[in-house]
């Protein structure tokens, strides 16, 4: 049986949307991923940490066939393919790929809390998501269509690109 999820990537150096394309090919080589559909891709203002360049960000759906903190294990298998380097928390980076949902679960585990703790304050996130899923999980039993956003939060969102390619 698998699960529909989400997954949030992000990349902010280097070919930032060459960056994401590979991600999704690389996901999409992971046992027990079927990569299914991407949101298009949006350029971003960076959220949190020090000053740093605009992101590229987009939303894939997946089903997956792995248990959450498997799920989890494989995109850190896909970042540090990529060369990610876990050093600065908010710092800058070439790839980021987040677990945002599970299913209609609730995770809590030491290395993974979703629905992602804080994707509700995120328009880099609600934007692509709101493209695949119009009524997603959100921490808390939000719902996307009664979300306050200060409108900074959507303004520093522009489309930059359609969906990126996904492995059949
Ligand atoms: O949480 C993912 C990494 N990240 C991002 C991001 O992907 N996009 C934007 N716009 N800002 C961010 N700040 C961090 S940390």
């Amino acid at each position: 049986m698998s699960v529909t999820a989400y997954l949030g990537l992000g990349s902010n150096l280097g070919d930032r949307l060459g960056n994401l394309q590979r991600a999704v090919e690389l996901l999409a080589e992971q046992p027990g991923i079927l990569v299914v559909r991407s949101s298009r891709v949006y350029e971003t203002d960076p959220v949190g940490g020090p000053p740093q360049p605009e992101y590229l960000n987009v939303v894939v759906e997946v089903d997956s066939a792995l248990e959450p903190l498997d799920l989890l294990r494989a995109c850190l298998v896909v970042e540090a393919a990529m060369g990610r380097i876990r050093t600065e928390r908010w710092g800058p980076r070439p790839i980021d790929v987040d677990v945002l949902t599970y299913g209609d679960r609730t995770i809590e585990e030491p290395n993974l809390i979703v629905p992602h703790p804080r994707m509700h304050e995120r328009g880099f996130v609600l934007v692509p998501l709101g493209e695949l899923d119009a009524d997603p999980m959100l921490p808390g039993g939000r719902r996307l269509a009664s979300l306050r956003l200060a409108p900074g939060v959507v303004l520093g969102v522009r489309a930059f690109a359609p969906p990126l390619r996904v492995p059949r």
